[in-house]
């Protein structure tokens, strides 16, 4: 049976693909013939001690693997990429998490799912939006375009 995955990607620092916009491109490619849906890459402000400014995006992957099976598949990703364990939050070259998946809530040692700070978090809610909106996350009731909306009305506007 598949299930389809929710994967937010991350990155604040340049690496071997180039720029973190090009290290994005370059993970939704590695993610390989799962993909299904892409969100726009979009330049967001660091949540946490980060300077550099982030290139953020979302994709949605078919796959039979179960959660556990997707996070060791995402974190061998990572450290293809060059990735390294470093301060939690610090500059990382690629950041790959589930945040959404259809099969619901999962818990086990090391993995939450859904994420447990996405339905705040604008970088994650924005381009989720564009290939998930009507998804309902679990938990809230609420679809993935409604959350959106909500963190949008919190942002402060210039
Ligand atoms: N990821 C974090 C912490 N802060 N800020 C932005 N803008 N984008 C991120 O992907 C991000 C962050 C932890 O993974
Ligand atoms: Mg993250
Ligand atoms: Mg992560």
């Amino acid at each position: 049976m598949t299930t389809t995955y929710a994967i937010a990607l991350g990155s604040n620092r340049p690496g071997r693909h180039g720029t973190p916009a090009d290290e994005v491109r370059a993970a939704v490619a590695a993610l390989g013939d799962g993909v299904r849906g892409v969100s726009a890459i979009i330049t967001t402000a660091p949540l946490g001690p980060s300077i550099r400014a982030f290139a953020n995006a979302v994709v949605l992957v078919e796959s039979a693997m179960a959660p556990p099976a997707m996070l060791r598949h995402l974190k061998a990703i990572e450290r293809a990429f060059g990735r390294r364990r470093g301060r939690r939050w610090g500059a990382r070259v690629i950041d790959l998490d589930i945040v959404l998946w259809s099969g619901g809530r999962w818990r086990s040692a090391g993995l939450v799912v859904p994420h447990a700070g996405y339905a705040t978090r604008d970088f994650v809610l924005r381009p989720l939006e564009q290939v998930a909106g009507a998804w309902r996350a679990p938990g809230t009731g609420r679809r993935v375009r409604h959350l959106a909306h909500m963190v949008d009305r919190r942002r402060p506007r210039p």
